[in-house]
């Protein structure tokens, strides 16, 4: 299968460093929705990354969709909990991450894409906001977990908190201040060590996909 889309989106590294994990081989190619739209549309006329396409031919799109049918694939390796009080709980860290993902996009749109004199302050202030709140929540609950996910083996959760962290590092410097949220910034220390996201490095690079046996 091929992964489309370039690593420095959050949804497609988390989709990159978990095929890895889940020992699933695949192919990737670092299309840009932007620089090369055309040659992205021709695979998948939504031009949305990630885009997956699978062994028969079907184009799948959306991080959460793909990591779905990732999972039924490697099945009996697992990334996401199986018992309910634990998965809900897998579930609700990963909706944060999502949110802080998809915020600090929202950031990254209206500071790059809209001109100067048509950003609207009030907006980006409502955003900054709930990428805070988001962050905030991921750390209280880091706070309140009896372990902390990066010293066990690497679940959905450790991986996308750890990825939606260092998109916002890397995208927005200065915009949450690690010192502000020394867990979160101990998980993505701890899970960049790691060879599946040594691999696929936040930026326009290929994912290097780790051959086993
Ligand atoms: N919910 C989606 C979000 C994907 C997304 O917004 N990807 C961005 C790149 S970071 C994209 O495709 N942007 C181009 C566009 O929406 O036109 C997911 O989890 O995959």
């Amino acid at each position: 299968m091929k992964l489309i889309g370039m690593l420095d989106s959050p949804y497609v590294r988390r989709v990159a460093i978990s095929l890895q994990l889940l020992e699933l081989p695949f192919e990737h190619e670092p299309l840009s929705v932007f620089r090369t739209f055309d040659q992205f549309r021709e695979i998948n006329p939504v031009v949305k990354a990630p885009t997956l396409v699978c062994d028969d031919g079907t184009v799948l799109m959306d991080s959460t969709l793909i990591l779905d049918y990732a999972e039924c694939l490697a099945r009996p390796l697992r990334l996401m909990p199986a018992e309910l009080p634990r998965r809900a709980q897998a579930l609700r860290l990963i909706g944060l991450a999502l949110a802080a993902c998809e915020k600090s996009v929202q950031i990254v749109y209206e500071l790059n894409l809209r001109p100067a004199e048509r950003q609207h302050a009030p907006w980006l202030e409502r955003v900054r906001g709930q990428m805070q709140a988001a962050y905030g929540e991921l750390e209280q609950a880091l706070a309140d977990a009896p372990q902390q996910p990066h010293l066990g083996a690497p679940d959905q959760a450790m991986v996308s908190m750890a990825v939606a962290w260092q998109f916002t590092q890397q995208t927005l410097p200065g915009a949450v201040d690690p010192a502000a949220f020394p867990r979160l910034h101990a998980l993505s220390e701890a899970a960049e060590a790691l060879p599946a996201f040594r691999q696929a490095p936040h930026g326009d690079g290929v994912c290097r996909v780790q051959r086993r046996g």
